[in-house]
């Protein structure tokens, strides 16, 4: 059996908490996509771990972890990141990760050529985390990035000529900007390898292994729908299919039928990082109190959240992308203090004044649509305390009923705090 985590919006929903609840049921959990540009915070025993190409697994000490194939890994930052954690307390992390051989890497190079682009779209620039994921994404497309496989090739030198002449691409069309030593680089990599070497696996038979023997497995979601290459808000999205779609082609072997769960993560209110089209952000002194009391910064680059009110168009239009069986709301202690909360029910054509059918794909009508807001009385109580459903305030039930009742999904879980005991099962 597999359950599927995945964010709803445009991240940051609270999927590593989820993942790190369900974890203790599972012996292998695994990332399908993206790299180090996602940040997952846990509050686990009073210890806080943020996770950014490691999957949140790696707390529950009889699980492995799989980082897969649709994934792209920087390797210090991977490296960094397991020293990290292991000096918190996790000290076989190693021991319980494996790589796919097939994941691509993400060199320093495309880190730079990362900035670099950002640099070239001046105000029209994504806001990416930086981590060089647009363009490894954008060098396995075209067929010349390189791979875990690579780096073990019984002779180094044809990695090697293979990175030269990635960055011999790059410096043609950024010249002296580019300030990136190849050689230096390749260094480093070679030394990886004996650390690496344990933990660089063909995925295909982790997977099939792992359901012939039944084994509960727990696929964590990075980055949201709304950020998906194909489905998000284009071009201002990352460079995976963050979506249902990204688990089974970054988990080649992962047998469609073996999944039972599709858990969606929507964050009672919501929030976006870099630039694009966000229909529901308050630009009034309402955001701000959202930014301040969700403290909503980027796990991965600090960067503040923008935020705004709950917005059911975007949580429908994701549902219907991805089946989602039930719904984990998140954050929703957040909003214990608003005398009133709005969510965001359709989007009117400011030409026409008429509503929009579906999610607009056209950015340009996204910027300018007129929002149509249902307005509720917030429960104006703290929430946090409550273990069961039954314990939350009457308005505060009404407002998860209407969430269910719009997207035809039932709300399985409700987060009422960062910690591991602060969920809500029904
Ligand atoms: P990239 O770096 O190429 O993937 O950026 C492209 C867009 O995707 C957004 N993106 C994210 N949005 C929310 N959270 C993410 N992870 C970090 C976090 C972000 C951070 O958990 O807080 O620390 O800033 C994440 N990763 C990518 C990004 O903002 C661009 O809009
Ligand atoms: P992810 O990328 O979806 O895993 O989410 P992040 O970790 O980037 O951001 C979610 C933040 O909200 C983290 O700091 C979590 O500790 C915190 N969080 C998750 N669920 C809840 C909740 O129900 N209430 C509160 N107050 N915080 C939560
Ligand atoms: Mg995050």
């Amino acid at each position: 059996m597999a359950t599927i985590v995945l964010g709803a919006q445009w991240g940051d929903e609270g999927k590593g908490k989820l993942v790190d609840i369900l974890c203790p049921q599972v012996k292998l959990c695994a990332r399908a996509q993206g790299g180090n540009n996602a940040g997952h915070t846990i509050v686990a025993d009073g210890v806080t771990y943020d996770f950014h190409i490691l999957p949140s697994g790696l707390l529950n000490p009889s699980a492995i972890n799989l980082v897969g194939s649709g994934c792209v890994v920087h390797i210090p930052g991977l490296l960094k990141e397991l020293t990290d954690i292991e000096s918190k307390g996790i000290s076989d992390a190693r021991q319980r990760l494996l790589i796919s051989d097939r994941a691509h890497v993400v060199l320093d190079l495309h880190q730079r050529v990362d900035g670099l682009e950002e640099a070239e779209l001046g105000s029209g620039k994504i806001g990416t985390t930086g981590k060089g994921i647009g363009p490894c994404y954008s060098t396995k497309a075209s067929r010349s990035g390189v791979r875990m496989a690579d780096i073990f090739a019984p002779d180094f030198e044809d990695f090697a000529s293979k990175v030269r002449k990635l960055a011999a691409g790059f410096k043609k069309r950024f010249g002296d900007l580019l300030q990136y030593d190849v050689e230096e680089e390749l260094l480093r990599l070679k030394d990886y390898r004996e650390q690496l070497g344990p933990m660089v696996v063909d995925q295909l038979s982790t997977l099939v292994n792992a359901q012939k023997a039944k084994t509960p497995m727990l696929i964590e979601g990075a980055n949201a729908i709304m950020l998906d290459i194909d489905a998000g808000t284009y071009p201002f999205v990352t460079s995976s299919n963050t979506g249902l779609g990204g688990v089974f082609t970054g988990l080649g072997g992962l047998n469609l039928r073996y999944v039972e769960n599709i858990y969606g993560v929507v964050k009672a209110y919501t929030t976006r990082v870099g630039g694009g089209p966000f229909p529901t952000e308050l630009s009034d002194e309402w955001g701000v109190k959202l930014q301040d009391i969700g403290r909503e910064f980027g796990v991965t680059t600090g960067r503040k959240r923008r935020c705004g009110w709950l917005d059911l168009q975007v949580v429908k239009y994701s549902a219907a992308v991805n089946s989602y069986t039930a719904i984990n709301l998140t954050k929703l202690d957040i909003l214990d203090s608003f005398p009133t909360i709005k969510v965001a029910t359709a989007y009117i054509n400011p030409v026409t004044g008429e509503e929009i059918e579906g999610f607009p794909a056209d950015l340009e009508l996204l910027e300018k649509v007129e929002v149509k807001y249902q307005e509720f009385e917030g429960w104006q109580k703290p929430i946090g305390q409550c273990r069961s459903f039954y314990d939350l305030p009457l308005k505060c039930r009404q407002y998860i009923e209407f969430i269910e009742k719009f997207t035809e999904v039932r709300v399985k879980y409700i987060g009422v705090g960062p910690k591991r005991e602060d969920m809500i099962t029904r």
